[in-house]
């Protein structure tokens, strides 16, 4: 269904706290970039941007965030532009969202609110779907407005650009509440589906490779190159929602899995991280993590700070050298000096050393592609088995339990196979097997 609105006209606002009002918290960002990042995440979602400006504070004013001069000017922006709606991108607590839309007429939505709407419309699976309108009552909730969101998606609408008109009703907790409670159960069994399928992937001996990092960084664009798929990448933040998973052969013949899922951003709602668990729990279970790091933005820095700091919520260690791979992306991009400098950094080697890469290029995947394939098979090792003819069964077990490198039927019908296993199943096929041949790779 497409019923195109007509471009809603949007004003994007950055508060700038002052250092003392941040009460010393380290501003990973310049001002100019933030402001840079959250016109990216409007037009995310097709709103016409047609002013931006930060807003420097010295202090957050319970009633309306920004002073009492600041509103009554950037109300004269409002009317001068025929702004439908304020992007303010912070926190806004429903009193402050509730009086600026007062004294601008205009709708206004916090940074929460523009990211729940960036992956309401993305998610593409039905539990991707579910957990956005669950992350989006439970915001609904905690506020006790109506939101222009789900209610009108339903009506196949575009959520709160749906038009004017559109007037804050209290919400019904009660509604709310049970629907919560009826989405929960259908998320329940859907993840109930899911572990079965996870379950029975488990069993295929192929290790997951994930990738990971900031929105925009290049993960599709790298899991298209490595795996010669086509999975929509774009310049465009959170462009991807839900995970994608492809088989991928290594040059020595190893079989992963490359999983891409949903970029991270700074300042996640929490409504999300917690809804999106369940997606990043693939990541949780990766054997291998690639970071991916789009090193051409001057946010470099702060964005892979950022990534970790989520893994680390997620109970992953984020220094490279553990599960962790850093991928320097977008080399194509940098400044002969710069990308010298970038690849001295990643010859000097050892385990935490970055992998530069161009996606776009496909420059250093080849590299990438062996080093994977080394962190992989390192410290596998790889057995050898005899099984007598009859034993089907014991064969099928050997292909769900390893990753079966040869395979030869001998003249008297015996079959020999060389396996290649994690060490921590060697117990496993010895004991079922008897004592064999076990030999590090
Ligand atoms: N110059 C250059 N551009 C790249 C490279 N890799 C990706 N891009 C561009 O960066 C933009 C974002 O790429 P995506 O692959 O969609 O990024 P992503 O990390 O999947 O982003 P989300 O799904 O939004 O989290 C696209 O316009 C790509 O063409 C690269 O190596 N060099
Ligand atoms: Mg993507």
């Amino acid at each position: 269904m497409d019923r195109r609105a007509p471009p809603t006209r949007c004003a994007v606002i950055t508060p700038a706290l002052a250092k003392r009002a941040t009460r010393g918290a380290p501003e990973r960002r310049s001002p100019q970039s933030r402001l840079e990042e959250a016109v990216g995440l409007a037009a995310a979602i097709d709103l016409d941007v047609v002013y931006s400006a930060t807003i420097p504070l010295s202090e957050i004013r319970p009633a309306t965030f920004l002073g009492s001069g600041k509103v009554e000017e950037l109300e004269g922006v409002v009317r001068a532009e025929a702004v439908d709606l304020v992007f303010f991108d912070a926190a806004l607590s429903p009193v402050q969202q509730r009086n600026l839309e007062k004294a601008w007429s205009a709708k206004v939505v916090d940074r929460t609110a523009l990211i729940l709407e960036i992956f309401g419309m993305r998610a593409r699976t039905k539990e991707g779907a579910l957990q956005v309108e669950l992350a989006h009552l439970n915001y609904q909730r905690s506020r006790l407005v109506r939101s222009w969101t789900h209610l009108e998606r339903q009506r196949g609408g575009f959520g709160f650009l749906g038009g004017p008109g559109e007037t804050q009703i209290e919400a019904d907790r009660r509604l709310i509440g049970d629907r919560i409670l009826r989405i929960e159960k259908e998320l329940e069994q859907v993840k109930r589906t899911r572990g079965l399928h996870r379950a029975s992937r488990k069993r295929v001996p192929y290790p997951i490779v994930a990738l990971v990092g900031y929105t925009n960084a290049g993960k599709s664009t790298l899991f298209n190159r490595l795996t010669r798929a086509e999975v929509m990448a774009k310049d465009l933040l959170f462009a991807t929602l839900d995970p994608t998973l492809r088989a991928v052969d290594l040059p020595h013949g190893t079989r992963i899995i490359l999983s891409d899922t949903v970029g991270f951003i700074s300042e996640l709602p929490t409504q999300l991280v917690a809804a999106f668990r369940a997606t990043l729990e693939e990541v949780l279970e990766a054997d291998l993590i690639l970071h991916v790091r789009d090193i051409s933005h001057p946010d470099t820095d702060a964005q892979a700070a950022d990534v970790s700091d989520v893994l680390e919520d997620l109970g992953v260690d984020p220094q490279p050298g553990g599960r962790v791979i850093e991928v320097w992306n977008k080399i194509d991009r940098l400044a002969p000096e710069e990308r010298e400098q970038v690849e001295n950094r990643a010859a000097r080697g050892g385990a935490e050393a970055p992998v530069p890469v161009s996606a776009l290029t496909g420059e250093g995947t080849d590299d990438l592609l062996g080093l994977i394939e080394r962190r992989i098979t390192a410290g596998r090792v790889t057995v050898s088995v005899t099984l007598a003819a009859e034993d089907g069964e014991g064969l099928g077990w050997l292909y769900r339990h390893g990753e079966v490198l040869e395979r030869i039927t001998d003249d008297d019908g015996a079959i020999h196979v060389a396996l290649r296993i994690p060490p921590d199943r060697a117990g496993l096929i010895t004991r079922r097997f008897g004592a064999r041949r076990v030999h590090p790779t």
